[in-house]
């Protein structure tokens, strides 16, 4: 097999001529080849058969244990101008990356198989989705990218015809971190990674291309392209408002995007769009709408279990790919946090002993598709994508960030957005538990310098209709007391603060004013029958004015860092919460 499309075929000859592999295999997506292909793995040892009674269908990847989480460090935009890429970027010079790269990709594939995977993000269909086509030497990302993205002959129709992608070359390497580099060439719509065959940093359609490229095709074009999950809240009269929420790496966009509803919310139904990514735009009426382009869910596993999230359990239960969990001693995957079985193997496969860290690797993760989850919406294939009632912003603050509040407009909704910060977690290589700034929750995603993309931000809401622009809202599930423990229970739970948010959307119930937006009053949040006294949802839902005062100098520094072309209305937005919270 081949292409009728001329440069794609110039392009897979370039790269085969510089990596030199035994074989090209064009990647169709069908079933049979994915068989070979897991048949293949068995035989290498790249997959372990799970126990296919309990697992069907299930199987567990080992990565190199230099290469379990992306890594931040070695991402570079290579952008002609270096201020285009912005002090939120690593950079290097195109020439100078292209060179660097090439050289670590020459002869990069010999003895082995190159595959040629097309695939589209966002339904096949849909005008705002966009293709890509990734060259990759792993057929663990071949299988990935088949639950992760639309792959396969169709997406190579779509792309003959448009003759518009961004192209994707990637190879395992050596797997040295020392030769491991993920570079990004947004004029050039090409993106080059070599030297990790982990998540990130291989699935190209995924952060690289649905987040890096695409925001800054999305900026050019006059759209969003964001760290999201999409779901649709319905409530027992049979409304549905669709929200999306961006949350940094580990922070709960999986659980929110497939929560299950407490026993006391009889009636309210949750559907999934998405875990991870939309890409949103403003459509003719002035209505701001998303799509997610990916079609399965590279989810974090530790924490997952009957009670914090029964649809994520059910679904993993099989034809799921799972990446360094434990093992028991019948061949179940284990994870900290699952309620039963022993981890006998741990996630590199030598004998677990307990006391010498955890069993499964805190960032293991299970592949699936979209379409087992029991939840999935029936609106997630819609060419057209769904319109947005409410936009959640959120991060993972120990203090500070009350439980939820609402921004008093748009413009002051991109001020809360860009200033979000949130603790570091196992997602990236690196210490956890820091507290860092996160704008949007796409630190490690923006394709482009973070003061273009606020001025972005502000003005795609002054291209929308006002009327129907969605509120903007941020929230913290991880707000913990004097002992560390989580003051909110979270999970199913975060239920109530969603049907708040609807409130507000819907004009239900008035709200508080206060120096960093509007907060709940107390009798609106509806905490029947948990376990909680009057005391803790006051704490969650107070402001400690000093401590937002040093908050509004460490946001105030941070943009900073951006200079001059940081928008002047976002500076002027926080001037207002700085002289509202003086007042206070
Ligand atoms: P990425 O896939 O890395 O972008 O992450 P994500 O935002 O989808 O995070 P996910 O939902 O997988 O959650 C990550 C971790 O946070 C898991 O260990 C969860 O158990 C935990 N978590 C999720 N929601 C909550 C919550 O409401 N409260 C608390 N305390 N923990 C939560
Ligand atoms: C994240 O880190 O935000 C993820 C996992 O969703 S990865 O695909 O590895 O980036
Ligand atoms: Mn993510």
């Amino acid at each position: 097999m081949t292409t009728s499309n001329a440069s794609l075929k110039r392009w897979v000859d370039d790269v085969a001529r510089l990596t030199q592999p035994a074989s090209i295999h064009w990647c169709n997506g069908s079933d049979a080849e994915n068989t070979a292909l897991i048949e293949a793995m068995l035989k290498s040892g790249d997959l372990i058969k799970l126990n296919q009674d309990t697992h069907p269908n299930c199987y567990l990847h080992r990565s190199h244990p230099s290469d379990v989480a992306r890594v931040e460090h070695l991402t570079f935009v290579c952008t002609r101008n270096k201020e285009d890429a912005g002090p939120n970027n690593h950079w290097m010079d195109p020439t100078e990356a292209h060179r660097k790269i090439d050289g670590l990709f020459a002869g990069a594939m010999r003895g082995r198989t190159m595959y040629v995977i097309p695939y589209c993000m966002g339904p096949i269909d849909s005008p705002f989705a966009r293709c890509g086509v990734e060259i990759t030497d792993s057929p663990y990302v071949v299988v990935n990218m088949r639950l992760m993205t639309r792959m396969g002959d169709a997406a190579l129709t779509r792309i003959e015809r448009e003759d518009k992608y961004v192209k994707g070359l990637h190879s395992i390497g050596d797997l040295d971190p020392d030769r491991r580099f993920i570079m990004h060439f947004p004029e050039e719509l090409t993106i080059k990674s070599v030297g990790s065959g982990y998540g990130g940093n291989a699935l190209l359609g995924k952060k690289c291309h649905a987040l890096r490229i695409a925001s800054w095709q999305a900026r050019e074009e006059g759209w969003l392209a964001e760290h999201m999950l999409l779901m649709g809240l319905q409530s027992p009269e049979g409304r549905t408002h669709y929200v999306a929420a961006a949350f940094p790496s580990a922070c709960g966009k999986t659980n929110l995007a497939m929560l299950v509803p407490p026993a006391s919310m009889p009636g309210w139904k949750i559907w999934t769009l998405g875990d991870d990514i939309s890409w949103l735009h403003v459509d003719e009426q002035g209505q701001l709408r998303a799509i997610n382009p990916e079609s399965g869910y590279f989810g974090v596993v530790p924490g997952t279990n009957r009670k914090t999230n029964c649809n994520a359990y059910d679904m993993i239960q099989r034809d799921t790919i799972f990446t360094n969990v434990a093992l028991t001693a019948d061949n179940q995957p284990w994870w900290e946090g699952l309620e039963n079985g022993t981890p006998v193997l741990d996630w590199q496969g030598k004998p677990y002993t307990p006391g010498n860290g955890p069993a499964a690797h805190p960032n293991s993760r299970f592949t699936v598709s979209a379409k087992q989850n029991p939840i999935y919406s029936t609106l997630a294939d819609a060419p057209e994508g769904v319109p947005i009632s409410a936009i959640l912003f959120g991060g993972r603050r120990r203090e500070v960030a009350p439980l939820v509040y609402e921004a008093r407009d748009w413009a002051h909704g991109v001020l809360v957005g860009a200033g979000m910060a949130s603790e570091t977690t196992a997602a990236a290589v690196g210490q956890m538990g820091v507290v860092r700034r996160d704008s949007m929750a796409m630190k490690p995603f923006a394709g482009y310098n973070f003061a273009d993309y606020w001025s972005h931000w502000l003005k795609l809401g002054s291209g929308a209709n006002a009327s129907k622009l969605p509120k903007i809202f941020h929230v913290n599930w991880f707000r913990q007391d004097r002992n560390g423990r989580f003051m909110w229970p979270g999970f199913g739970e975060n239920l109530r603060v969603l049907r708040w948010i609807t409130d507000r959307c819907e004009g239900k119930v008035p709200a508080i004013e206060t120096p960093i937006g509007l907060l709940p009053r107390k009798q609106d949040l509806d905490i029947s029958g948990l376990d909680m006294d009057p005391s803790t949802l006051e704490t969650l839902l107070s402001i400690d004015a000093g401590a937002w005062r040093q908050e509004v100098d460490a946001i105030s520094k941070y943009l900073d860092e951006y200079g001059s072309r940081v928008p002047s209305q976002l500076r002027e937005e926080l001037k207002g919460v700085a002289k509202r919270l003086e007042a206070a």
